[in-house]
């Protein structure tokens, strides 16, 4: 390791830099007044709620004043990601000192009475959280859920090749699912086209009340373990400020050398063998610089300096451990009178947008610019008649998404992600212009893998796709994640952390709205021919729909036209999570062009052509959602219709599944009056739906006729078996409906009676036929709607 890469100069003002931030972050945990310490403290002085994490905190402070020595030194466009978010003190601290929290926040200024604000607002009512939350200016990433930081890193860095994102990494954030599988994120990056990733593994030793795994096995295993994931750390050791002071330097110095030089071999040597990246493991005290021992137990270095160590309120002799502590920083050194930083510390830090906490990247709105979108129409299915056989819904979304890629190729702005499933989820036509974005070794026989490409999908990781997805989306681009219905769970929480991003930098003036994160669910619960009942689970959209109204949406087009209008839509939204649900095998088409477009539009409606209510007040409303209950439920009004003529049958269906919500819940919400409209006041509703029935009960209960809505849905029944009988065990399927309608509507009297037998009769022989031959029954299989 080089020496000296500090003098002794710089060293001094970077001790001082850190010392400020950390008496920045002190303050913030404790003080509610004397900001300066020009009297001394007194219990008054101290919050009656002490709230927040000290122990990541100092260690997070030390990276970030090395980081903003290097950007200074290499001109470097840097973020800043804190994997243990909860160490929000020391980026609120740094933001603070480097000037961009008081251009933001102009009420809390770089004076004295700015600081007060500064430290009582922390985890205070009305304040700010204790994380890297979204009120933080340079936080793309919260990390309040522990396990994101390295995926939203690498979202970040795709397309941006003059990005380095700083990356902490929890030594225990490192033990979760999603963090210990991004660290491959490194063979999917093209080190010419893309930006570096530095991780900072934070090695402090300790979780909450626990060490943690990578601290306690030898040095020698975690080097192999980073260096077998391809990385070569740097590793800073040791607690001496000083001493280490120069190691980090040192490091830094060598990790962004090592950086610029992979990224000068690739883009100007047009050497693209997949790089060893740097990254450092900074092995340093948990809870450095700050207590020692309290109450007899040692506290720096241990798990006990995790969340806030003096509790001054209850235990008075703490007040002076609290004092000496904030004093051992020596604010006077560090501020002048009226509160500022000392000018020979503010020079430390970079200027104008160079400062981590005023990078537009990390206010991805400001940098996003519109796709170039083809015209969806251009790739409508042709439907010559309602009922017409289609070649698979997402086969034909396909194309659109093949051009969009195309025609941002040049802006580099979109990118499709998935965990091995793009071809299985029926998009194979993006490959005609694009490959797998993959930089690890290929043999022939592969397919689509390239050094480049716009599709992200060659790792089997929901948690790594989703994350991938965030950080690119967080940064200003656009892009949509395919995955199966079931495995969709595997990322809930991510969903949940970023809904709850977005519900809370919408009302942040100075945050840009971003790109609507886009799920298309294509292998659904209803097709799982080969694969059965673990595939089988529309439960997602029940998760979904718990999340704020103004940031969710739910699609279920019943055909191929509706998919590609509404796909149209999510693309060109902003700041929602869409998702949609839609099949890719091959299904009956109702709607050409012009009538799809106008029936998304509206989320909701009759459908005229399949209904006989023309003038009159129905006899029984018939709904459905889904494209396979969409089937379903004309079959059973084709057989309605046959059997009991005399029933005025209204078909309504759902795209939006959001319109079922009153207006008041959500934006996309019915009207009442538009509700009964639809659905009127007293008739039955037989509703078929694509997922869990108690989800339309949820959004129905307050409706006036909520009392006549029978749902049928998925009720957990299934195994490999024909597509049809997966709609008969889950009672969902055309006879069952027919059944059901006839059980609330009295008046269809014995001829009623008659037809329910005949179609109990009819489920045995489907049961016998399957049973025998494997398949489903001709006339299901060639069912066509008649009209
Ligand atoms: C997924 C998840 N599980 C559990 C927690 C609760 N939690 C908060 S902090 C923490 C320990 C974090 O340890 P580490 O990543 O080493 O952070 P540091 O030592 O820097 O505080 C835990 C378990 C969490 N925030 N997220
Ligand atoms: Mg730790």
């Amino acid at each position: 390791m080089k020496t000296n890469t500090l003098t002794p100069e710089l060293l001094h003002n970077m001790d001082a830099y850190w010392r400020a931030a950390n008496y920045l972050s002190v303050g913030q945990i404790y003080l509610y007044d004397n900001p300066l310490l020009k009297r001394p403290l007194t219990l008054a002085d101290i919050k009656h709620m002490l709230l927040g994490h000290w122990g990541t905190t100092p260690g997070q402070n030390f990276i970030y004043v090395h980081l903003n020595r290097v950007i200074l030194k290499y001109d470097l466009d840097m973020i800043y990601i804190s994997g243990p978010g909860h160490g929000g003190p020391a980026v609120v601290g740094n933001t603070y000192l480097e000037g961009t929290y008081s251009e933001i926040y102009p009420d809390v200024s770089q004076d004295e009475t700015g600081l007060q604000k500064l430290f009582l607002q922390f985890s205070f009512p009305g304040g700010i959280p204790s994380h890297a939350s979204p009120e933080c200016p340079g936080s793309i990433h919260e990390g309040g859920e522990l396990g994101y930081s390295l995926s939203h890193a690498f979202g970040a860095v795709f397309d941006n090749p003059d990005l380095v994102v700083a990356c902490v990494v929890g030594d225990g954030e490192a033990e979760t699912g999603p963090l210990a599988t991004a660290w491959h994120s490194n063979k999917f990056l093209n080190p010419a086209t893309d930006g570096a990733v530095l991780p900072i593994l934070h090695l402090n030793g300790y979780k909450i009340s626990n060490p943690t795994v990578l601290a306690r096995i030898e040095h020698e295993e975690l080097e192999q373990l980073l260096r077998g994931y391809g990385w070569t750390p740097y590793f800073v050791e040791g607690h001496e400020p000083a001493l280490m002071h120069e190691a980090m330097a040192s490091a830094l110095d060598t990790a962004v050398e090592q950086i610029k030089l992979i990224q000068h071999d690739a883009r100007i040597r047009g050497d693209l063998t997949r790089p060893r990246w740097p990254m450092i493991v900074l092995v340093s005290p948990k809870g450095w610089t700050g207590p020692m021992v309290v109450d007899d137990h040692q506290v720096e270095g241990t798990f006990r300096a995790h969340q806030v160590p003096l509790h001054p309120n209850t235990h008075p002799e703490h007040l002076k451990l609290l004092e000496d502590w904030l004093r051992s920083y020596r604010p006077e050194d560090l501020f002048d009178e009226q509160g500022r930083l000392k000018p020979e510390l503010a020079e430390l830090a970079p200027k104008g947008e160079r400062r981590m906490g005023a990078n537009p990247h990390a206010n991805g709105g400001m940098l996003l610019r519109d796709l170039r979108m083809p015209d969806f129409r251009d790739y409508a299915a042709d439907v010559p008649e309602p009922g017409a056989l289609g070649i698979g819904d997402a086969h034909v979304l396909g194309p659109f998404l093949r051009d969009v890629a195309k025609l941002n190729s040049e802006q580099r702005n979109f990118r499709v992600f998935g965990p091995d499933e793009t071809l299985s989820n029926g998009l194979e036509a993006l490959f005609e212009v694009t490959q797998r974005q993959w930089n690890a070794r290929t043999v022939p026989n592969d397919e689509f893998l390239a050094p480049a490409g716009r599709v992200l999908d060659s790792m089997l990781s929901e948690h790594q796709c989703e994350g991938w997805l965030e950080g690119y989306l967080l940064t200003g681009r656009h892009g949509i994640f395919n995955c199966y219905e079931a495995f969709i769970h595997i990322i809930n929480s991510m969903f949940n952390q970023h809904a709850k991003w977005l519900k809370v930098t919408a009302h942040l003036p100075w945050r840009r709205k971003i790109a609507s994160l886009n799920y298309l669910l294509a292998s659904h619960v209803w097709r799982q021919d080969h694969n059965g009942f673990t595939h089988q689970d529309p439960g997602f959209i029940d998760h979904v729909v718990n999340k704020k109204a103004e940031i969710v949406r739910v699609y279920l087009p019943p055909d191929a036209n509706c998919l590609l209008s509404v796909m149209d839509h999510c693309l060109c939204s902003r700041h929602y999570v869409n998702v949609v649900i839609a099949g890719k095998h091959p299904a009956p088409q109702w709607l050409r062009m012009d009538a799809a477009v106008k029936h998304c539009a509206v989320g909701i409606g009759i459908w005229q052509w399949a209904s006989n209510d023309q003038g009159v007040a129905p006899d029984v409303v018939m709904a459905c959602c889904g494209d396979v209950p969409t089937l379903e439920t004309l079959a059973a009004v084709s057989i309605l219709r046959e059997h009991l003529p005399d029933l005025k049958i209204r078909v309504v269906n759902v795209v939006d599944l959001m319109k079922l919500q009153p207006q008041l819940e959500h934006p996309h919400g019915l009207s009442d009056i538009d509700f009964d409209v639809l659905f009127t006041k007293d008739k039955p509703v037989i509703f078929a739906f694509h997922a869990y029935p108690w989800l339309i009960h949820r959004l129905t209960y307050r409706r006036t006729n909520h009392d006549n809505i029978h749902v049928r849905g998925y009720k957990e029944e299934g195994t490999i078996t024909t597509p049809f009988d997966m709609t008969v065990l889950n009672d969902l399927d055309r006879f069952h409906l027919v059944m059901d309608t006839i059980d609330r509507l009295p008046q269809t009297g014995d001829k009623g009676i008659a037809l329910k037998q005949q179609l109990k009769d009819k489920l045995i022989e489907h049961k016998q036929y399957i049973d025998k031959y494997g398949l489903d029954m001709p006339e299901i299989r060639n069912w066509k709607w008649k009209g």
